[in-house]
């Protein structure tokens, strides 16, 4: 297979050829942004919504992106060109830039901007998951912020290690005050007599675009969506439960700490979403066309 293009500074370069400095401060402190995209037979899926995201977690960080969003869109969709795909995962990585040991932002001069673009399966696979409840808690929306995607996984990354230590596929992570927030790179859902539920911005979570995607459906089917705290018993206890997000798209789970969830695996709600969620694929009126 040849190798994939790379797009970094405004260069589309063959991939063992794309290098960052190691004094760039994305790979020093974490620096940066990040947002992870699908393409769906030739329409990039919500690409305004994921770049508006990006550019707010820019802003949050104070790094300004030194391109309009028209031609970060426009070089995203080169990079997908250029590598012949169609049906893709995107990834788009603009960091503080290089600069010196010692983290002071304003040594950076010049953000790094590097788009990726390949073929993916959905990341966890279509059967269901089994979670557990982290230890690890998601950091406070007055601290990182999770509001905001930046390079700084670490908090999912230790919840993720207690997952496989435990043999889950996944963990789901509580707020500081012990309410559910989202499991390490979804958000989550769960139903109960009908009605589906999902955490708010407030409990530290990444406002998924996914999630907005199946608010917004779910919604149009007819069902009651609320958006509120849920507590650990509600998430052991509930009819169904099921996880979003644009590696993932939409995921049973199966059991939380070992309780199982549900009679039948996907349950009838999440089913159905899945269902209508195929239809919105390479729909140009769900994205922008490659
Ligand atoms: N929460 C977290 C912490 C995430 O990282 C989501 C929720 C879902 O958001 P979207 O907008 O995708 O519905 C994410 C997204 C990867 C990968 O390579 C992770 C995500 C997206 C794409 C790729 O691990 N996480």
């Amino acid at each position: 297979m040849a190798e994939s293009l790379v797009y970094i500074n405004g260069e589309l370069v063959p991939e063992s050829e794309a290098k960052i400095s190691v004094f760039d401060h994305g790979f020093l402190y974490g620096d940066g942004v990040f947002e992870g995209i699908r393409a769906y037979k030739g329409v990039v899926f919500k690409l305004r919504e994921h770049i508006e995201r990006l550019y707010d977690s820019a802003k949050f960080l104070r790094i300004e992106i030194p391109m309009s969003k028209e031609d970060l869109m426009e070089a995203i969709l080169e990079t997908v060109r250029r590598n012949g795909l169609s049906d893709c995962y995107i990834r788009v990585v603009v960091t503080r830039g290089v600069g010196d040991l010692g983290l002071d932002p304003r040594k950076c001069s010049k953000p790094s901007i590097i788009i990726i673009a390949r073929p993916m399966a959905p990341l966890l696979g279509k059967r269901a998951v089994s979670l557990i409840i982290s230890s690890v808690r998601r950091d406070g929306v007055d601290a990182t912020n999770h509001q905001a995607k930046s390079l700084n996984y670490l908090n999912n990354i230790l919840a993720k290690l207690e997952a496989i230590n435990a043999g889950a596929d996944d963990a789901v992570m509580l707020d500081s005050r012990g309410f559910v927030s989202e499991a390490t790179g979804e958000n989550i859902f769960i139903v109960k007599d009908g009605r589906i539920m999902t955490p708010p911005p407030t409990s530290g979570i990444l406002s998924g675009i996914t999630r907005d995607c199946v608010i917004e459906l779910a919604r149009s089917l007819g069902y009651e969506v609320v958006e509120r705290e849920l507590t650990p018993f509600e998430l052991l206890t509930a009819d169904e439960v099921f996880l979003t997000g644009t590696a993932a798209e939409i995921v049973p789970v199966e059991s939380v700490n070992g309780r199982k969830i549900g009679e039948k695996i996907p349950g009838p709600i999440t089913e159905r979403l899945i269902r209508e969620f195929e239809k919105l694929k390479g729909d140009p009126g769900q994205g922008v066309k490659i």
